[in-house]
């Protein structure tokens, strides 16, 4: 399966994956998963909102087991975000088919469309739609770096972008949802474990800093005379940093667009785009506001007009402590492994859907902790590590 994968949306330049959502690599990566769907005789269905199913048994009976995650990636991401929970859901079910295990419940392998939010700006837009915690209209709305909207690209790639919208009956035929990630933190190198069980993801969102100077000469404008919105910029992307220590939290200016984006002009724009996360929703308003405030204050002093927007947001999530502790129990009867349970700083589809079903996370240890990265890695042992608990997990919930 990585051998066929491994190729897709690779950028020669810089070893990392280009798979955004609805552009060529992702209907590679589509194609791969429909292929490895057939090949075992597994139902294959895209959803109204473009995420691919894989059933084993009749979804109509309900109370389904389903597992999976997400191909897409962020710009120059590594291999494992995401492939990793989809190409371990095929093993897994491989190894409990082989095996001879009789199903009690349907199974389903998911993969969520556009998780990263690389192109249109908005993560897990998938899962979000499916749940209802993106309308329509709003989905409607985004559009990618080159103006195409969302719609634009649905259709081009194929795809019916008036059907997508809230899919509860979808939701109320699954009993639980269980994505095996990799990990994006060094916890369980640590540790010395190989396997973790997720206890909650940090509360998180992303918000867009426009700076609207005045465009100039960069040789013939004196100092005093200028209005330029880089400097308002770059105060702003050291004082999240500063706010961020202060407050035990991370936030991030991992973006940033420059018009008119020329080496002799002074910017007339600068807009960059603020990630943050803490461990709870008082120290993220804390951190946030006083990034606001910081960028209010240095755009005054340089005579630059800010306007600051909330792009998307997700609250802390709490995993189902039922399904926790059942993966937990588990996982725990095989005396090789031990099962920490971790938080998290990273979003994921499982964050999303938990207010709907019942929702858990695996994480297999990463022994750099380096992710969004082409440097990012897991050892084949503790990959499989892996796909045998993934089995475990799938036996125990959905076997007799
Ligand atoms: O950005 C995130 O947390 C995730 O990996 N989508
Ligand atoms: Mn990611
Ligand atoms: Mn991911």
């Amino acid at each position: 399966m990585w051998a066929e994968l491994l190729p897709i949306g690779r950028s020669s330049a810089s070893g990392g994956y280009r798979r955004f959502a609805w552009t060529g690599a992702d209907a590679d990566c589509r194609a791969w998963f429909r292929q490895q769907a057939e090949a075992r005789g597994l139902a294959h269905e895209v959803d109204r909102n473009g995420n691919q199913w894989a059933w084993l048994g009749d979804p109509a009976e309900g109370n389904a087991v389903v597992t999976g995650s997400h191909l897409d990636s962020v710009p120059d991401g590594g291999a494992f975000d995401g492939p990793l929970g989809i190409v371990s859901a095929f093993a897994a079910l491989d190894e409990l088919r082989a095996g001879g295990a009789s199903f009690t419940r349907p199974v389903a392998i998911v993969n969520f469309g556009d998780e990263e939010g690389a192109r249109f700006g908005l993560a897990c837009v998938g899962s979000r739609l499916t749940a209802g915690q993106l309308t329509v209209e709003q989905a409607h709305r985004l559009t990618d770096g080159d103006g195409i909207s969302l719609p634009q690209a649905m259709e081009a790639a194929g795809h019916d972008p008036d059907a997508i919208g809230p899919d509860p009956d979808r939701l109320a035929r699954i009993g639980a949802f269980v994505e095996l990630h990799v990990e994006q933190g060094r916890a369980l190198d640590l540790s010395g474990d190989r396997i973790g069980v997720a206890s909650a993801i940090w509360p998180h969102g992303r918000w867009r800093f426009d700076f609207r100077g005045e465009a100039n000469h960069a040789g013939t404008t004196r100092l005093a005379d200028r209005r330029d919105p880089m400097l308002s910029y770059a105060e702003t992307v050291l004082a999240a940093r500063r706010e961020a220590e202060l407050a035990g939290a991370v936030a991030t200016f991992g973006k940033v667009a420059v018009e008119p984006n020329g080496v002799n002009a002074i910017p007339s724009l600068v807009r960059g785009w603020l990630d943050s996360r803490a461990a709870d929703q008082e120290s993220l308003d804390t951190v946030v506001g006083a990034v606001q405030k910081a960028a209010r204050d240095h755009a005054a002093a340089h005579g630059v007009d800010l306007d600051v927007e909330r792009e998307s947001f997700t609250p802390v999530v709490e995993f189902d402590h039922a399904l926790r502790d059942e993966l937990a129990r588990i996982l725990g009867s095989d005396t090789d492994l031990k099962v920490p349970v971790l938080g998290t700083g990273a979003g994921h589809d499982a964050g999303i859907l938990s207010g709907r079903i019942p929702t858990a996370m695996l994480f297999v240890r990463n022994p750099t902790g380096v992710s969004h990265s082409p440097a990012e890695s897991a050892t084949e042992d503790d990959c499989v590590a892996g796909v045998t608990a993934l089995a475990d997990v799938l036996e125990g919930l959905a076997c007799t």
